[in-house]
């Protein structure tokens, strides 16, 4: 690999923050099944919400797919070489349902489940340790028609699931990550309809935040039970922080709504056994109720070893909306979110840090004796690759960079910070925008499937290096 490290330059004060992290801070890349692994329809894989979703006019940008995306299924151990070049300890990476069990439920297919145990054994032989995150928003499509996350069958079918994989790999994976960002399943999967399977429906949304933490209570329960050494169990969530846009009451609600179907619903019952109240009030004033059985939250509130923070941005949010209205046409009040005027990614996504370092410092006051680990970060821009395929991607160094520092930052003002994952090691198959936004460490060409290292991977594998003393 190229050695750009003197390209880079960051701020003196995010480098004394970035080289105070200690030697055994995890460092990682993370990426997901159907947006890098293609081979959509082999050894017996059936389809994913995803599949279908994309197939739907409209739903993706260009009309994309991840039917190739990345095409890792067949390039596994070249990406893993490649994994093992930037230095990191360990790689995140999810399982896809529809491989291990196509339809959902029932036994195993074994051809799909092969391929995570040869995963597995590659990361192993090359140094790097595995970090399974079970579901990562890829549903079999027949579960789905059975009704989906809004459904509570599908959280016990979530955790017979977790059990197959859990059996065939526990003996090598120490890490689980139950589910990815649950917040976009159940609020863009089928509230907002911006991504599978693409419903609109608040009352369902809700019904799915409820069974998707019962889904992860379910499959924690049992694989803490059935695990034959210590593991390393948790889940991640995605969050910012919303500030308010100015003290009026209107907007201090907003934010105060806006955290609590956020981050809250999900934080509350997960560390502290109980939905948030102002929530459940405010859901109640809509004339919408979880679907709690007696003893759920019990369940739910198995405790965890590590709280997985996905991070990219924080927003000011306001309780008037652009036509200067407090309610809908329903009644209910609006949020909408308002422009710091910070510099943006190609995803429009603000770039703030510190409000990264607000949120850490923020979950380790609220949530204490959680340590927590980065799951993922990173940042979209219009990378332009030379002849040779490769990107001098100083805007994502200073993204990263920055927020690297914000962690650090975080963890001398006391919070538990364990690790860091780049969100992501490659170029993919960004969800409803196709392949048109860029997130990786490693540039990708779609036409050829050649990989080449941009200036962030090279920055990253040296930083690790250096922060590792080595
Ligand atoms: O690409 C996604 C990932 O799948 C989940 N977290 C956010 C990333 C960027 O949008």
């Amino acid at each position: 690999m190229l050695d750009t490290t003197a390209a880079v330059v960051e701020s003196a004060a995010e480098l004394e923050l970035i080289d105070g992290l200690p030697a055994e801070f995890r460092w990682g890349v993370a990426t997901s099944a159907y947006q890098i692994e293609g081979a959509h329809d082999e050894d017996g894989r059936g389809p994913s919400i995803w599949d279908t979703y994309c197939r739907t006019p409209g739903m993706v940008e260009g009309g994309e797919n991840g039917d190739v995306a990345c095409d890792h299924y067949h390039r596994m151990p070249a990406d893993v070489s490649l994994i093992a070049s930037l230095g990191v300890d360990v790689y995140r990476f999810s399982v896809a349902w529809p491989r291990v069990q196509p339809g959902g439920r029932g036994p195993a297919n074994a051809r799909g489940l092969a391929f995570y145990d040869r995963l597995v054994d590659e990361l192993l032989e090359s140094g790097v340790d595995p970090w399974v995150t079970l579901y990562h928003w890829d549903l079999p499509q027949e579960l789905e028609d059975a009704g989906g996350w809004p459904a509570r069958d599908t959280a016990y079918r979530f955790a017979d699931y977790a059990m197959i994989v859990f059996e065939a790999l526990q003996d090598r994976v120490r890490t689980w990550t139950t589910l990815n960002e649950p917040w976009c399943s159940a609020m863009l999967g089928y509230c907002e309809g911006r991504q599978a399977p693409g419903r609109q429906s608040f009352d369902d949304a809700m019904d799915a935040v409820h069974h998707l933490l019962l889904g992860h209570g379910l499959a924690a329960q049992r694989m803490r039970a059935a695990a034959r050494k210590p593991i390393e169990l948790g889940i991640t969530l995605n969050m910012g922080t919303s500030m308010p846009a100015t003290r009026s009451l209107a907007d201090q609600e907003a934010a105060r709504r806006a955290d609590g179907l956020g981050a809250r619903i999900y934080l509350d019952p997960l560390l502290r056994g109980q939905y948030p109240g102002d929530i459940l009030d405010d859901l109640s004033a809509r004339g919408v109720k979880l679907p709690v059985v007696d003893g759920d939250l019990a369940i739910i509130s198995e405790p965890i070893d590590v709280l997985g923070v996905n991070y990219y941005s924080s927003h000011l949010v306001s309780g008037v909306d652009s036509a200067g209205r407090t309610e809908d046409a329903d009644g209910n009040p609006v949020s909408s979110t308002v422009p710091m005027g910070r510099p943006v990614t190609a995803m429009d996504w603000e770039i703030v840090p510190e409000g990264f370092t607000d949120l850490l410092v923020r979950l380790s006051r609220d949530y204490p004796g959680v340590p927590m680990v980065i799951t993922e970060n990173g940042a979209a821009f219009d990378d332009v690759a030379d002849e040779s395929g490769y990107v001098a991607d100083a805007d994502r160094t200073g993204y990263l960079s920055s927020h690297i520092a914000a962690v650090a930052a975080a963890r001398q003002r006391g919070a538990d910070v364990r690790g860091y994952f780049a969100w992501s090691l490659l170029d993919n198959f960004e969800w409803s925008y196709g392949y048109a936004k860029r997130f990786g460490l490693v540039h990708v060409d779609y036409e050829t499937q050649v990989r080449t290292p941009k200036q962030s991977a090279l920055w990253y594998r040296d930083t690790i290096r250096r922060v590792r003393g080595g």
